[in-house]
């Protein structure tokens, strides 16, 4: 278990503003270092794959960009870091961003999202799946590292490739367990319960009119999708609801409008799994097949499979203030995603990815920044009782597991406030587009799921605090909570 979250001191923000990162800019520690070192045959290119994932809005892109300023800016201010073991017990060398080589993902813009954050503002929302690179060169601990690296003369160097990736695309996993009617018998009945009901009038209204026994039309087809989509869209964005499957149907990535995207549930009897040629429900079934073997099958073969570290960010407190719906329905998604790390016999995993797997997955209530200090353990403790995270960690073969609450940039501090007669602490900080800060205080956050009669009316305009003045050369680093904390649980024994 991590111990309980904490609060770096901000550094001071005394250097100049540049408009731009200076890439060839080295510290003097750093020029004196690589002049003694062989920077080509640094011992041996080792690579770990950490993967970093969260619905839409978690923070992932904020959390890299953060990391990697943190990382380079370890050798200037250690402060920063003290909690990553090579950095606290002084064995970090340097870290800097590789050459984008011949990777094939998009690179992960790490230099224009600073430079944005710089102005000050946060990154532009991103849809796909990214990659970077990070060199970390240390001195080894321990005294069989030592002596290893004082016969090579080489410092230990790990290389860190870093992948974004939509948390959507984990939604997917279960549908490769499932056919296409029996897929559209469960996302219909989740459909007409609750508040889907009403999202999803007019999608509902439109399956009650077209047969999966009718003539196949593409037109047809194509009208349901987009209805199906506009109710997912409005579902995440008006009701703040997670779990909603496909994944790529609200998360593309550069996939663009290929035909098989094109299907949505229809209306299928008990009991049919089949559908007779040119119907409607054989057209539907057929492209939520070539669906699963193209996107989901894919991504998990091609991608997933090279992970050794996840970290799954999750905004718990936008959950908790949504209102009980959309909170319920994020445990549904945290449960669904959390099948990605189980990889005992007889799973959906274990046929698909042989081999080594996921070692060490940290789930993190992200922006943790918007509680008080005393709210933040709170926070993890929630996150740690939303999921069955037990059952997970029961079994040995699968991913080791820990639960923490994290903010990758600092954008409050701490005040208090008097509300009714009673002084408890707030955060204070300027909503983004304001002139003015703002108090925001979100009262006490419980430890476990609130009970069904606890839930007041939902809250879906959880302010954007404008992020503080951050240097955009790597020497200061940004306020953060926890980032050290979790790299060292992450990568910790990697960079021994
Ligand atoms: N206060 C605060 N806001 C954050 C933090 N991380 C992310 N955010 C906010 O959350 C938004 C979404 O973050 P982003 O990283 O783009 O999410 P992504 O869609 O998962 O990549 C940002 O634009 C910020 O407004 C944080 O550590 N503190
Ligand atoms: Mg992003």
């Amino acid at each position: 278990m991590l111990p309980v979250p904490r609060k770096n001191a901000r550094g001071a923000m005394g250097f100049k503003m540049s408009s731009f990162v200076n890439l060839s800019w080295l510290s003097p520690i750093f020029a004196q270092a690589s002049e003694r070192l062989n920077l080509g045959e640094l011992a041996g290119g080792a690579t770990v794959w950490l993967a970093v994932t969260g619905l839409s809005r978690s923070g992932k892109t904020v959390f890299i960009t953060s990391l990697i300023h943190n990382l380079l800016s370890c050798a200037h201010n250690p402060n920063r870091m003290p909690l990553l073991g090579v950095v606290g017990e002084r064995r970090l060398i340097a870290a800097t961003v590789e050459g984008a080589g011949a990777n094939r993902l998009p690179r992960f813009a790490y230099l224009s999202n600073i430079e944005k954050m710089a102005i000050p503002d946060w990154p532009a929302r991103t849809a796909d799946i990214s990659e970077i690179g990070i060199e970390m060169r240390f001195a080894p601990a321990g005294t069989l590292g030592k002596l290893l690296s004082g016969i090579t003369g080489s410092p230990a160097s790990l290389t860190i490739r870093i992948v974004d990736y939509p948390g959507e695309w984990l939604l997917d996993l279960p549908l490769l367990a499932q056919g296409y009617a029996e897929w559209s018998r469960a996302t219909l009945r989740s459909l007409r319960k609750g508040v889907r009901a009403e999202i999803a009038r007019d999608f509902l209204g439109f399956v009650a009119e077209h047969r999966a026994d009718a003539t196949a039309s593409e037109e047809v087809a194509k009208q349901a999708h987009d209805r199906y989509c506009a109710y997912l869209l409005e579902a995440r964005d008006r009701h703040g609801l997670s779990f909603l499957q496909p994944g790529r149907f609200l998360c593309r990535g550069t996939l663009g409008e290929v035909p098989y995207l094109w299907f949505a549930p229809l209306e299928i009897a008990e009991g049919v799994d089949t559908f007779a040629p040119h119907t409607l429900g054989a057209l539907m079934a057929e492209r939520f097949e070539v669906y699963k073997r193209e996107q989901v099958a894919r991504f998990y073969q091609d991608h997933f499979r090279q992970y050794s570290r996840q970290i799954v960010l999750v905004d718990v407190l936008r959950a908790l203030l949504a209102g009980r719906d959309a909170f319920d329905d994020t445990r549904l998604a945290l449960d669904a995603m959390l099948e990605s790390f189980r990889y005992g016999h007889g799973g959906i995993l274990s046929k698909l990815l042989l081999g080594p797997h996921i070692d060490k997955v940290l789930f993190a209530a992200t922006k943790a920044d918007h509680v008080p200090d005393i709210q933040r353990d709170h926070l993890a403790a929630l996150l740690r009782n939303m999921a069955a995270f037990p059952a997970l960690e029961l079994r040995s073969s699968n991913a080791q597991l820990d639960v923490t609450a994290l903010a990758s940039v600092i954008s409050t501090a701490e005040d208090t406030q008097e509300i009714d007669g009673q002084r408890l602490q707030v955060v204070v900080g300027r909503p983004v587009g304001s002139k003015t800060q703002s108090k925001f205080f979100v009262g006490n956050v419980p430890i476990r799921p609130p009970r069904a009669d606890a839930w007041g009316s939902p809250f879906l305009n959880v302010p954007v605090f404008e992020p503080p003045a951050i240097d955009p050369s790597p020497v200061d680093g940004i306020a953060h909570i926890n980032l050290d904390l979790a790299l060292e649980f992450l990568l910790g024994d990697r960079l021994r």
